[in-house]
This record gives structure tokens, C-alpha cells and sequence, in this order.
């Protein structure tokens, strides 16, 4: 008896030791040891992955800004903080109408200028006398967060505020000690009186305080105080979950790398880093071989493409015959969502506190238009996750009859980015011939080719950091759009 149970227990030991042991992932951040060859960085970059927040944030795809504020009624787009409280009085402002717009069009989330540069709180806030409870409106007792928040419990719509570092009202700005005090007892107010927040943006810009002083930002501080009150909201632009893409355009990069050697801007230690490897938010390459060669760390850190839908991020009714064309809307679409980013389009409600007429139309034009495009896939969709090395191919059947001419590919980025580049080809009139090609994935990718009626679809991954985990590949077909 005795024997039988060593034996028992020698053989599961046994077992345990031989089942393969599973590859350390390194959540948001990785640091490579010293004297690491870039083989050994190549399979450690490969094994960084997003955190819970940041990969909820990536799969809603479409987020949406909200530029409402002083500068709505004054026409300008960085009010200098002197406006009067007075001219805040949106007629019929209706955030309700706001929210069923954008879901209209698809969004997932709404982020809020609860204070731009001009220092103006859309909250009725204990910090400042330059907010909502000195205007008009509703007689000082309203409250924009607060009505927003409400809206996107309704319509089940995820909730984000913009709270601008830079402040142009408050006397304390570039009194450094005092003004972050003042900062963080607001962000405080917005992180603690709202119920749940899904993201908060820190914009970058930056001006001089009164007698050209510069404030200082106690990012560390600023950003400990989010993972206090919302432990489960992610931070963008100077927060460390979230980058800037580097333009406003609505314009992302070609090669898009999640899994980056760029330092997150708010990490004040790290900025000697990122300027030794010639990195900044603008520069085109974040991930390729001959940086990580150079690299002593590694961040998942995914874009975010932000972009006005007409020319100022504020309404100004001069601009009504400016709203972006749909087409321009999908085509920077496919530069956003179809390049490894997510959308963030700013559609501002104008003086009456409503989304404008024609805006509202061409979002829910842009939100049928997608919706439509991707809704049937000419191919069978992976029945289990693509483990591909490099130089493997796979072979898709297109339904017969299809015309098609837009791809979508997918990684698993639960597991990590790892496709560096890949081939897509197809066979028509007995042959095989390239479609397209391509470099990063990530998240997902879509690729436009002129109408194809071909029989079948191979895909190659030409380079990988590592085996690559495909988890989706469409094939669809995109209406021209009329002009
Ligand atoms: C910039 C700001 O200066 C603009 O006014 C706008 O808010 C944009 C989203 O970020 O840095």
C-alpha cells in the first residue's frame, strides 16, 4: 500500500514537472536585465500585455469627446480666464440628447472638458468661484458633469473627464505647490461625487503662469490620486494607460506599436530616457528591432487618435458648413480603429447646449455606414485562435460570387503584439496574387484593395516578435461612398 502511494505521488511530481511551465506575460511594463541580447528582449517585449483596464478601453474602439464649455459662448478656443460666469447659459441644454446621438453612431464612451484651460468648471465646485454656480444657467444650481453622468447611466454609455492641467483663471497657477494642491482637490471632487469613471484625460498643453512662471505637475501624485478614488479607470495622454498619437488630424501610424519603448510622459524619471532614444509622442517609430536594441524598457502603452469633427475642438457656428465629410469620417476611421488606436472624436454641442443638427446626422450616418460594412464577413472566421510562427500561411475560402475589398485581422493582444509583418494574397484565374501587405496588427487592423472577386484569401505572417496569436480574420465588402 505504502509503495502504491510513493509511486502515486512520485509519478504526479513527475507530471508537474513535465507539463510545460506557462510563459511569464509581464503586465504593462517590462525591464529588461542588463547586457539582454535583443533575442532575449525580442521574447520578453512579446510577452508584455495590456492591464485589465487598458484592454476594456482598446475593444470599445469608439470614444467620444465633448469640447462644451466658456468658449462655446465666447467663440474663442483657449479662453483666457477672464471670460465673465455671466455668458454661461446654454437654452436647452440636454445631455440626454448628447448621449442618444453618439450611441447612434456607435460610441462606447463620452469624455467631458470638465474644465478646460480657461479655468471654467462644469461642476458646481468648492475649489474656485469661476464655475457653473456663478453663471446663469439653471440659476446657478446646475451641474454639466452631473446631468452628463446621468445620461450615460440611462443609455448605458461609458463615462470619462477631461480636467486641464492648464488653468488660466486660477490665481495659484504656476505657484507650483499650491496650484496641484488646488488640481488634485478638484480631480478629487470629480473622482469621488460621480459614481463610476471609465477614463480621465490629462491634456499635455501647457502656458505660463502669471509673470512667466512655470507649474510644475506632481504627476506622481495627480495620478496615485485616480488609482485612489478609480482604481479601475484608465488615464490618458499624461497618464500612463493611454498615449496621444501624435497628431490631431485623426491620422494614425502605419506600423502601430502597443508594446512600445516610449516612457509615458507623466513619468518625470523616465523623460532622460525617452530623449536618449530620440523618442517622442510624434515620432514614427515606437517599436521597431533597432530601437528595442537600444532599449532598456518596454510599456504597453496603445494610442488613442483624437480629432475634432469640424475644424475647433469648441462649436462656433461659423464653422456649421465644416462638419468632416462621412467620407473623411471612414476614412479616418480605418486610420484610427483599423490601425491599432482608438477613436476619439470630439463633436461639440453648441450654444443651446445640443449636439448640432448636422453633426448629429453625419454621426448617425458614419455609425450606419461601419455598422453596415462589417456586418457580413465573406469568409469563416476562425473557429480557434491562429498560433502562427514566422513564414506560416493559412488558406480562406471566399463564398462564392463575393465582391470584397476590405480585410480585417485581429491579434489576441490578451497575449500580447507580436506581428511585425504579413502578406495577404489571393487566388484568382488560377493564380495566386499579392493583395496587400502590411506591418503591425495589434488589436485590429483593416486594409483596403481595390474589389476582388477572387476564390480564396492565404495569409502569411512574414515576421513575428514571437508565435503569433491571430484571433480574427474577416473579409468584407465596403459600398464606395457617394460624394
Ligand atoms: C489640446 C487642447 O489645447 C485643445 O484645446 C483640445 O482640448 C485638445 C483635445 O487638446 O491640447
Amino acid at each position: 500500500m505504502r509503495s502504491r502511494l510513493t509511486a502515486t505521488i512520485m509519478a504526479l511530481a513527475l507530471l508537474s514537472c513535465t507539463t510545460t511551465p506557462q510563459p511569464t506575460l509581464y503586465t504593462k511594463h517590462v525591464v529588461f536585465p542588463e547586457g539582454a541580447t535583443l533575442n532575449e528582449k525580442v521574447d520578453m517585449i512579446s510577452r508584455l500585455v495590456p492591464s485589465e483596464g487598458q484592454l476594456r478601453w482598446q475593444q470599445l474602439e469608439l470614444s467620444a469627446f465633448i469640447h462644451f464649455g466658456m468658449n462655446t459662448f465666447t467663440g474663442s478656443e483657449w479662453g483666457s480666464g477672464k471670460d465673465s460666469p455671466e455668458l454661461f447659459n446654454p437654452t436647452e441644454l440636454d445631455c440626454e440628447q448628447w448621449v442618444r446621438t453618439l450611441k447612434e453612431g456607435g460610441f462606447k464612451l463620452v469624455i467631458l472638458t470638465a474644465k478646460h484651460h480657461d479655468g471654467f468648471c462644469l461642476w458646481p465646485t468648492a475649489t474656485t468661484d469661476y464655475s457653473v454656480k456663478q453663471s446663469p444657467w439653471r440659476e446657478g444650481k446646475g451641474d454639466v458633469v452631473r446631468e452628463l453622468r446621468d445620461a450615460c447611466l440611462k443609455y448605458d454609455m461609458k463615462f470619462g473627464v477631461y480636467l486641464s492641467p492648464w488653468d488660466r483663471n486660477a490665481k495659484s497657477y504656476g505657484d507650483s505647490p499650491a496650484y496641484n494642491k488646488l488640481y488634485i482637490a478638484q480631480l478629487t471632487e470629480l473622482l469621488t461625487h460621480y459614481g463610476h469613471i471609465d477614463e480621465v484625460w490629462f491634456d499635455g498643453a501647457c502656458g505660463e503662469g502669471e509673470n512667466g512662471r512655470k507649474q510644475e505637475y506632481e504627476w506622481s501624485a495627480i495620478l496615485r490620486c485616480v488609482e485612489e478614488h478609480q482604481p479601475n479607470a484608465v488615464t490618458a495622454i499624461m497618464g500612463d494607460d493611454i498615449r496621444w498619437v501624435g497628431n490631431e488630424g485623426g491620422v494614425g501610424r502605419e506600423t502601430e506599436w502597443s508594446a512600445t519603448m516610449i516612457a509615458p510622459g507623466s513619468y518625470v524619471d523616465k523623460v532622460a530616457e525617452n530623449r536618449r532614444l530620440g523618442l517622442e509622442e510624434m515620432s514614427k517609430d515606437l517599436g521597431s528591432r533597432e530601437l528595442l536594441e537600444e532599449a532598456k524598457e518596454a510599456y504597453w502603452y496603445p494610442s488613442e487618435v483624437d480629432v475634432s469633427i469640424r475644424p475647433g475642438w469648441f462649436y462656433h457656428s461659423e464653422e456649421d458648413g465644416k462638419v468632416r465629410s462621412i467620407e473623411n469620417l471612414v476614412e479616418i476611421y480605418y486610420r484610427s480603429v483599423g490601425s491599432n488606436s482608438v477613436l476619439l472624436l470630439n463633436i461639440p454641442p453648441d450654444k443651446r447646449g445640443l449636439i448640432h443638427e448636422i453633426d448629429a446626422a453625419r454621426i448617425k450616418e458614419f455609425g450606419t455606414y461601419i455598422k453596415q460594412t462589417f456586418a457580413k464577413s465573406y469568409i469563416a472566421n476562425l473557429n480557434k485562435t491562429w498560433r502562427a510562427t514566422a513564414g506560416e500561411s493559412r488558406e480562406f475560402k471566399i463564398k462564392k460570387g463575393a465582391t470584397v475589398n476590405t480585410l480585417l485581422l485581429q491579434e489576441d493582444i490578451a497575449e500580447g503584439q507580436r506581428v511585425e509583418s504579413f502578406m495577404v494574397e489571393c487566388f484568382e484565374g488560377g493564380e495566386w496574387r499579392e493583395l496587400c501587405t502590411g506591418t503591425t496588427i495589434g488589436y485590429k487592423r483593416l486594409l483596403r484593395f481595390d474589389d476582388c472577386h477572387a476564390e480564396r484569401l492565404r495569409i502569411t505572417i512574414t515576421q513575428t516578435r514571437a508565435t503569433a496569436n491571430i484571433k480574427s480574420v474577416g473579409l468584407y465588402y465596403a459600398e464606395p461612398i457617394a460624394k
